[in-house]
């Protein structure tokens, strides 16, 4: 049997991982999370805000008050609006949004970046960024292309009724190591404004 040895690392659990969107800020844990997912699913992100979404459904099983009506595992590790509502993100159509990657553990993988419509659960159009093969690869942050790390994203037009309520949409970058067999995941909030109309200065 073969482990590669950044499958091994995953197991030992001094060696934290893995990684989160840095810049713009994204959803920390807080009260909602305590109170729509529960302690245990707290504690675990708490103890390492990087680390991968497959841990979190057992914790959740093994605590009564892990509500699944509220607290999704699956976007954005269940981290909840409610608990980012300082970091609130205003973007127009068109606009070009940096964003900056903390790869903490590299696992070789996939990647990509898109809006999620936080009701629906489904992803927003066309994904903005996309890296279908060779995302994150080696053995420590330095080796990962710095392209995979800073980078941006451009605000799609059409929106501006979907995503005018911060909450309903989230940015979020979604990466899964397919040797390590691990998802993670990171989420931006964010509110579209509609485009300024120009008034006319005067009428001839
Ligand atoms: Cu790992």
């Amino acid at each position: 049997m073969h482990i590669s040895t950044s499958a091994l690392l995953c197991l030992i659990p001094a060696v934290l991982g893995h990684g989160l969107i840095q810049s713009p800020p994204s959803r920390p844990v807080g009260n909602a999370l305590v109170a729509d997912c529960g302690t245990n699913v707290a504690n675990a992100i708490k103890s390492d805000n990087t680390s991968y979404v497959e841990a979190l459904p057992p914790a959740a099983a093994r605590d009564s008050a892990y509500d699944a009506s509220k607290c999704n595992l699956w976007l954005c590790k269940g981290l909840q609006f409610a608990d980012n509502t300082a970091n609130v993100q205003t973007w127009t159509a068109g606009q070009v949004v940096p964003i900056k990657v903390w790869i903490r553990i590299p696992h070789e993988g996939i990647a990509n970046v898109s809006i999620v419509d936080t009701k629906m659960n489904t992803i927003v159009g066309e994904p903005l960024k996309v890296w279908s093969k060779g995302y994150a690869p080696g053995r420590s942050e330095k080796d990962v292309p710095a392209d995979q790390k800073e980078f941006s994203i451009t605000v799609p037009s059409g929106l501006e009724e979907k995503c005018a309520v911060a909450g309903d949409c989230v940015l979020q970058w979604w990466w899964f190591g397919t040797g390590a067999r691990q998802t993670y995941e990171s989420c931006v909030d964010f509110a579209i404004k509609a485009p300024e109309v120009k008034e006319r200065a005067f009428r001839a």
